[in-house]
């Protein structure tokens, strides 16, 4: 039978923690807060949650601060049958942690997907594999550059920008999550112009940088606009997913005419996922939930920089993303935020060749402009690839000596 298996950290004064779980199992499925009648729990049966599991945990004097009383924590697993809902995620989310996720002192630490129902999630459409294939970039990390300060710009500004960062010989090039649709640089003039800059720049250079344009404006009106963009010939796409919810990505990932790649940005995605007590871990949220529902790029905060997330949680999302568990393609990795050249040996530690790096301020902020902000971060990568450090590969590489001057580097310890 297909069925949910979800795991939640729950916390409870009594540590009574079967109890608790099994007023979940119920409460989330057939129960009530009254007593049903004999024959309507018999024929209800087959609907009911199950326990599978459950386990305390050490205590912790935090958990204790926090919650202001003695805590004890557990580990418990429920069973949520396939009968229950359709093959959604609104509903799937909504039967494992609708009502329940409003509790506060309950984390949804996981769900784990039944055969029957993960076929139904086709996933990137394009993956780390395919990105790899279209880029014809199979041999180190990937290089992204986000524009910055482009509100109230106009489209001459926007252009200067984005050729000044092809130029730095980036792969891809964002579109700042906070451009929204707007006079001076609405979308359809944003692809247009941005894929002429771009060509310029690849007929100069040889160089091709892709560029995702944000995908933004009313959630109905979202596939038509993706569909336009991909008639304008755009290169890939940018979505904030958190502020319309995984569904609406899962309905883009879907659309065969939407044949372009989906960058997943985690705008909101911090509402449901920074506590310890309560809300949706990352590695669920940003790992797997958006590769089932189909982001080719997972961008989250990296460790180091200047939205930080603690180490084990982001690399709880990057094993998510590129886990070849089942059928669904991987996705690529792009720690960010604050990211500068000097990260460049850590970042390919912790998250490998299969990742992107990804920079804004660490690119623009370049001292000698952003074309050579993105040429100091192709060389980190030269030299982390070719077993130099960065130090020494600066004696002899102007643009990445002058960034480890401005923002230094961070020793890679094992
Ligand atoms: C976690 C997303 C990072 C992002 O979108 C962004 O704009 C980062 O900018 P910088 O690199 O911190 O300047």
């Amino acid at each position: 039978m297909s069925e949910i298996l979800a795991t939640y950290l729950v916390h409870d004064q009594k540590g009574d923690f079967e109890k608790k779980a099994e007023g979940i199992a119920l409460g989330l499925t057939v129960g009530s807060w009254t007593d049903l009648h004999k024959l309507e729990q018999e024929q209800l049966k087959k609907h009911k949650g199950r326990v599978v599991s459950v386990k305390e945990i050490s205590s912790d004097d935090r958990v204790d601060v926090y919650f202001g009383r003695s805590t004890r924590r557990g580990v418990i697993q429920i069973a949520y049958p396939g009968l229950n809902f359709s093959n959604d995620l609104p509903a799937i989310l909504t039967t494992v942690f609708g009502k329940l996720s409003l509790d506060g002192e309950i984390k949804l630490l996981d769900l784990s997907f039944s055969g029957e129902l993960i076929a139904a999630y086709p996933g990137p459409k394009f993956g780390i594999d395919g990105i790899r294939h279209l880029t014809g970039v199979y041999d180190r990390p990937f290089i992204m550059s986000i524009f910055k300060g482009v509100i109230g710009r106009d489209i001459t500004f926007l252009t200067d920008q984005l050729r000044e960062q092809a130029l730095g010989n980036v792969d891809f090039i964002k579109d700042d999550e906070i451009l929204f649709e707007n006079e001076l640089t609405p979308f359809e003039k944003r692809i247009k112009e941005g894929k002429r800059v771009l060509e310029e720049v690849f007929t100069e250079t040889g160089h091709r940088a892709r560029y995702a344009v944000n995908l933004t404006g009313r959630t109905f009106d979202l596939k038509d606009k993706a569909r336009q963009a991909v008639e304008l010939g755009a290169d890939m796409l940018l979505f904030n997913v958190f502020a319309y919810g995984l569904d609406a990505l899962h309905s883009l990932a879907e659309d065969k005419e939407i044949n372009i790649p989906i960058m997943a940005h985690p705008a909101v995605s911090g509402a449901l996922t920074p506590s310890e007590f309560y809300g949706i871990s990352n590695s669920l949220l940003l790992g797997k939930l958006l590769r089932y529902a189909g982001a080719d790029f997972s961008l989250f905060p990296s460790p180091y920089g200047s939205v930080a997330l603690p180490k084990e949680h982001a690399l709880g999302i990057r094993d998510e993303l590129i886990t070849s568990a089942d059928h669904i393609k991987r996705t690529l990795p792009v720690p960010s935020a604050g990211i500068h050249p000097g990260l460049v040996p850590l970042l390919y530690q912790d998250f490998g060749v299969d990742s992107v790096i990804n920079a804004g301020g660490g690119i623009h902020g370049h001292n000698l402009g952003a074309a050579a902000g993105g040429e100091s971060f192709r060389q980190a990568v030269d030299a982390v690839l070719s077993g130099q450090s960065l130090e020494s590969y600066a004696e002899t590489h102007k643009e990445l000596r002058v960034a480890l001057e401005q923002w230094g580097s961070v020793e890679v310890t094992r």
